[in-house]
């Protein structure tokens, strides 16, 4: 998988491209990761990357002659046909569907833009998608820019390793994850449930499918709704909500 990244502040990327699972894949080249920085072009003597905006008010936009040979050299330097996404609080929400069809795409240029943004103009004629990571600010579209180069990456085959497998991961069953534990058996003197210590892998099975589905249902109907539930399952959420009336 190849990235291109149009950042002010190629530095962040160090986060992605030399720490834990995304700085492997790098290293093993499963991944590029590749930065093109605006000031690099900038002509003047102030390396001027910012520039007011028409019809006045407060704050600076990208300059468009820095940012758009910024983006000229990612397209030149990547495969032909790659598609160029641009971070924005104004773009469509990220989740696992739109990171799968990144993932498709095999390339992508990856535009995160400083200040209060970019050019409208720049946008309608370079930009194929605006994407957002959820209804908060940040102060930049580095940040969200690597949350699409690590979720993307992990979809990309030899970049996990067995145990933390793309499939088994919880937005890709559409279910929270069950309650985990280890060492020591006791805290404070609370205990870690009887069924993990049992042995009994049946029941330990069933015990994390219910706790799932029941966490789910409490903290995110939401994703039960568009999810499809197996007689088991709708037994055992069954059991957990009467289990929860009892202890409320
Ligand atoms: C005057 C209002 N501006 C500042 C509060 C709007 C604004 C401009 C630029 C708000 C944020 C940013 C920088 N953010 C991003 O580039 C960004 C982002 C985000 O802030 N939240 C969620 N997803 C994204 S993707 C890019």
């Amino acid at each position: 998988m190849w990235f291109g990244v149009v950042t002010l502040f190629p530095e962040m990327l160090a986060a992605v491209t030399a720490c834990g699972v995304t700085g492997r894949a790098c290293r093993n080249g499963l991944i590029e990761v590749h930065a093109y920085n605006p000031r690099d072009f900038a002509r003047d003597k102030f390396r001027t990357v910012d520039d007011k905006p028409y019809g006045g008010g407060p704050g600076m936009l990208m300059k468009v002659q820095p940012l758009s040979d910024a983006i000229a050299t990612a397209r030149a330097a990547a495969p032909s046909g790659t598609r160029i996404v641009c971070l924005s609080p104004q773009g469509r929400r990220l989740d696992h569907s739109l990171v799968t069809e990144f993932h498709s795409w095999g390339a992508m240029i990856l535009v995160a833009g400083r200040y209060e943004g970019i050019d409208e103009r720049i946008l309608e004629s370079e930009v194929d998608l605006e994407v957002s990571v959820g209804d908060f600010v940040v102060s930049g579209g580095e940040l969200p820019a690597m949350c699409i180069i690590d979720a993307v990456s992990r979809m990309v085959p030899g970049v996990l390793g067995n145990i933390e497998n793309a499939q088994g991961d919880t937005f890709a069953q559409g279910l929270l994850h069950y309650p985990q534990y280890t060492r020591p058996e006791s805290i404070g003197g609370r205990r870690v449930p009887e069924v993990l210590m049992s042995g009994d892998h049946a029941r330990i099975r069933e015990w994390r499918l219910m706790m799932a589905l029941g966490r789910t249902w409490e903290r995110r109907p939401d994703l039960l709704g568009g999810r499809e539930l197996s007689a088991e399952e709708r037994d055992l959420l069954q059991r957990y909500q009467a289990q929860r009336q009892v202890k409320l």
